[in-house]
């Protein structure tokens, strides 16, 4: 299969570039350029035809990149023509009616990328990272990864587990031989390094996550406290329903916002009360949940009917900030047991110290964003293969008798492969090669 897409943005521009991938590129660019193939990776000015007659689409560059020296690897081409949606539209009709070619799927090229080994699974993910990154911190975290600094790291460790593997499958295969007494206090002492390594990168506070994610913020609090409005206001925007009449937000409303060059989202939430509307009971779960899972959680309550106890008052902790809000409203002093709270009074309404209440969230912040050369894990799914890494490695830890050999070499295997996952790198062949590159049995 041939496919082809539209690679720059949607919507109106001065270039726009389609790319084809396939074994049938040639064939594309042949009936539509009705010429000779252009030199490999040079610029060159075409034609560019409807297929099967003359009448021209648009008249653009064509960058020709014969497979493997292309970004899938296979044949590629490039068309790079005018940004209009009537001669992308012309252009793909054109390449549709070539055999064997359709529209890639969301990630195809990178995926081929993959599977033809021209990029890791890192740098498969890293590559999407920086297409998506939003603020100047998770750009600078995308193309550290993407420069392979953590699938080197996690190749090496690897590596050093490969090695260990292929000494105590040399011992099960090869019972009779012996093998030096120093080979079986260094498999002790490498398989420990590794989990000591393993440790340390799962350690990471999940800064790496949260900058690819976002700082998660939760708006929670009572209905009519004004949460809506102080969504609105940090987003600059209407995003969220404000109205005086109480239960009014249901569902979770997110907007994404960067403050200071950290990606932030916050989320505005059900106003927290008795309901019997088995609706509402369901958007005040939901917002329970957020707040369980936010980095930092606004608690908005009313100046003027002062409502902060039960479940939001249980919330209260060093991730969150006591927002009381309409100030305005207030004739006299708050009352002192509120007051025994840090807290930050502002008005949404009147835009009275929100500034205040910016730079509180923005220390907040900082300290979650502590940035460390040592951070590697940018997803839950790197997480979770070095954790199941680690379970197998102690397990391996705990048995190193000789007659546990087998179960042992099993849990090595495990442990190797679940960080072979992450990069996207499992294969049995390697051990084979270990094997014979560190010994030489029956020698
Ligand atoms: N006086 C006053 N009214 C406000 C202020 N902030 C919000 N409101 C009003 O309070 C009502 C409830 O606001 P909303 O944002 O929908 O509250 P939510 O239920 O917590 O999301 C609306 O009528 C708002 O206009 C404020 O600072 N002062
Ligand atoms: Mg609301």
């Amino acid at each position: 299969m041939t496919i082809y897409a539209l690679s720059t943005g949607p919507g109106i521009s001065g270039i726009a570039i389609v790319r084809v991938s396939g074994e049938d590129t040639k064939k594309v660019i042949k009936l539509l350029t009705n010429e000779a193939l252009p030199e490999p990776r040079v610029a060159t000015l075409r034609k560019i035809n409807k297929i099967n007659t003359s009448e021209l689409i648009d008249e653009g560059i064509i960058l020709w990149f014969p497979g493997p020296e292309s970004y899938t690897g296979e044949d590629m081409v490039e068309f790079h023509i005018h940004g209009s949606k009537a001669v992308i539209d012309a252009l793909h009709h054109s390449i549709s009616k070539v055999e064997n070619c359709r529209l890639a799927e969301a990630g195809e090229f990178t995926k081929l990328a993959f599977q033809n080994g021209k990029i890791n699974l890192l740098k498969a993910e890293s590559i999407a990272d920086l297409i998506s990154a939003e603020t100047e911190i998770q750009r600078q975290q995308a193309i550290k990864i993407m420069n392979g600094k953590s699938a080197d790291k996690f190749n090496s460790l690897r590596e050093k587990l490969l090695k260990i593997l292929s000494h105590v499958e040399a011992k099960i295969d090869f019972p009779d031989e012996d093998l030096p007494e120093d080979i079986f206090k260094n498999i002790k002492k490498i398989s420990n390094e590794v989990i000591l390594n393993i440790k340390k990168i799962l350690d990471d506070q999940k800064v790496g996550e949260r900058i690819r994610e976002g700082f998660k913020i939760a708006i929670i609090g009572p209905t009519n406290a004004g949460k809506s409005s102080l969504l609105n206001h940090l987003s600059n925007r209407d995003a969220a329903i404000v109205s005086e009449i109480a239960g009014t937000t249901r569902d979770v409303i997110e907007t994404h916002l960067n403050i200071d060059g950290y990606p932030v989202v916050v989320s505005d939430t059900a106003g927290i009360r008795d309901s019997k509307n088995e609706i509402e009971k369901k958007g005040i779960k939901l917002a329970l949940d957020k707040a369980d899972n936010a980095d930092l959680k606004l608690i908005v309550i009313d100046a003027k009917s002062i409502d902060f106890k039960g479940v939001l008052k249980e919330l209260m902790d060093e991730n969150a900030i006591l927002v009381i809000n309409k100030s305005d409203l207030l004739k006299e002093d708050l009352n002192s047991e509120i007051k025994n709270y840090e807290h930050v009074l502002i008005s949404v309404k009147n835009n009275l110290n929100l500034e205040d209440l910016i730079l509180k969230i923005k220390n907040k912040l900082k300290n979650k964003f502590i940035i460390s050369e040592d951070i590697l894990i940018t997803r839950e799914r790197h997480r979770q293969h070095l954790e199941q890494s680690l379970n197998y490695l102690k397990n391996f830890e705990e048995k190193n008798e000789a007659e546990d050999f087998d179960k042992a070499a099993e849990d090595l295997r495990l442990a190797t492969r679940h960080l072979g996952m992450i990069v996207g790198k499992v294969d049995v062949e390697e051990i084979l090669g270990s094997i014979f590159n560190d010994f030489c049995i029956g020698k």
